[in-house]
């Protein structure tokens, strides 16, 4: 039996697309669209494809043959995902040509003769080859705090398998991906439930989606286990309400960049051979869902080794350390996170009262903006008081000083003005002030009557409200809209 079919993902031109109307139609209602008209300058699309719309392989194996990546064997399935091997990018290109020409010849069909369809997945492409310039992020997507953070900052470090040069393989969610026609992507929801995009350099995609709504129809009778691969003879015994689900369809097509909501489950098909660019990413409009997620994981990993809590020296830490193995990050991972880049909004505000004559139109949305970051932070810091998440770890907490004597810490402001530079049209302030800057920020008065500088969660809740009060923007309670179109 096949799955229902509810309806096909919405297409637009991109051009005729403001922020705003992105932000309300799409971003805040967490709904899928594909965009057209955004790739237009893209060197990858001159670079990667031949004007037949195939991909130009023998390009990535002379200029990136030596990458080392990660390959799906599309036919294999090992736990919830595809059996993954390492190889070089010529090798991959190697077998992939072997395998067309076999096909081309009618020699083989690939699985008949051991070969299974290959799909190089999660290729940290940016991260590798920052001169080479493949592409912009479209600026609908750029108020991306994930990737933003990540380049300055590493999201877990294990103290057991922490290693300084491992910079590549953990280092950002900016990924290629290449597979000829058949290779494909199992049922799942995004890391961390991330929004995120996905443009067709060359090639074609059929998407399959489920909303949220709906996504304990993919789940077994427990909730543990999820439907693998949607077009199998799914057990009705094993997934009770799967043939209930209703998705939502999509062909991408070449130069088409596909928008996936939080917390959407997706299964992708390569109806050719495919080249993408994708990115996850969040900020205020779903870190909530990032929260959920987290705090999902934990019951989970805590119930998990409930039998074993008595005999456990450190049973929390046992539980933060799983968390954090299973999911990317645990709670000190996103609290370190969340404080930090509360601080960096901070100190924007403050650079952006500095330099306010220059533009009060513009630097008023930006200050709305920044506000607005604020409060979608506050509001988990809150949560995660409220769940008693940070009970016992007494050493989480925000220490200014410190903080703002980081170089990394400073590398993340410069960033967050770029980005706030760029979805705001300002032009850039002058980093050279930064140190002002931090002068102008301990003049404030939730840091001045803090002492020490350094805030436990409740006190970042109330350095949150003076920052915003002290510094102007609104309340941050509004949605920042920009007025021009100002999309493509
Ligand atoms: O293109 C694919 O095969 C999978 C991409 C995907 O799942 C995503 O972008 O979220």
């Amino acid at each position: 039996m096949g799955i229902r079919i509810g309806g096909q993902i919405e297409k637009v031109n991109a051009k005729e697309l403001s922020y705003s109307e992105f932000v309300l139609k799409y971003m805040e209602k967490n709904q899928p669209v594909v965009m057209i008209g955004l790739m237009d300058d893209w060197k990858a699309c001159k670079d990667w494809v031949f004007d037949n719309g195939k991909p130009n392989l023998q390009f990535f194996s002379t200029h990136f043959g030596n990458s080392r990546v990660q390959v799906a064997d599309c036919g294999t399935k090992e736990f919830t995902d595809q059996k993954r091997v390492e190889m070089s990018v010529s090798e991959f290109v190697d077998h992939w040509l072997e395998n067309s020409m076999e096909e081309q010849s009618g020699a083989s069909t690939n699985l008949s003769h051991g070969h299974h369809v290959l799909y190089l997945k999660d290729w940290h492409f940016v991260k590798e080859y920052p001169e080479y310039l493949a592409y912009t992020t479209p600026l609908f997507f750029c108020d991306d705090w994930l990737n933003l953070y990540l380049d300055n900052y590493r999201m877990h470090k294990d103290p057991d398998t922490y290693q300084a040069n491992n910079e590549i393989s953990c280092s950002d969610y900016r990924f290629v991906y290449m597979g000829a026609k058949g290779s494909w992507t199992p049922l799942h929801a995004d890391v961390f439930r991330s929004y995120s995009w996905s443009a067709n350099v060359c090639g074609r995609k059929q998407w399959l989606f489920l909303s949220p709504s709906q996504c304990n129809r993919v789940f077994d009778r427990n909730m543990k286990g999820s439907v693998y691969n949607i077009f199998d003879d799914v057990s009705e015994k094993e997934f009770p309400s799967f043939k209930e689900a209703t998705w939502l369809e999509c062909t991408q097509e070449q130069n088409e960049i596909i928008f996936v909501p939080s917390g959407w489950y997706h299964q992708v098909h390569n109806l050719e051979d495919t080249i993408s660019i994708n990115h996850n990413w969040f900020n205020s409009y779903n870190l909530s869902w990032v929260w959920d997620l987290l705090l999902r994981d934990y019951d989970e990993a805590k119930e998990y080794i409930e039998d074993i809590r008595d005999i456990c020296d450190d049973f929390e830490g046992l539980c933060q350390r799983n968390l954090a193995a299973n999911t990317g990050m645990n709670f000190n991972d996103f609290y370190f996170f969340l404080t930090h880049f509360c601080l960096a909004n901070v100190v924007e505000l403050c650079c952006l009262r500095r330099n306010c004559e220059n533009s009060i139109h513009s630097s008023s949305l930006v200050a709305q903006h920044l506000a607005m970051n604020l409060r979608s932070v506050q509001k988990i810091v809150l949560e995660i008081e409220s769940v008693g998440g940070l009970a016992g770890n007494r050493g989480i907490f925000l220490d200014i000083r410190e903080t703002l004597d980081d170089p990394s810490f400073l590398n993340l402001c410069t960033g967050l003005e770029r980005v706030c530079g760029m979805m705001h049209k300002l032009k850039s302030g002058n980093i050279d002030t930064k140190k002002d800057l931090v002068d102008d920020l301990m003049d404030l008065d939730s840091i001045r009557t803090n002492g020490s500088g350094v805030f436990k969660a409740e006190e970042l809740v109330i350095f949150i409200d003076k920052a915003i009060a002290n510094l102007g923007g609104t309340n941050g309670d509004e949605i920042v809209l920009l007025s021009e179109r100002d999309g493509a």
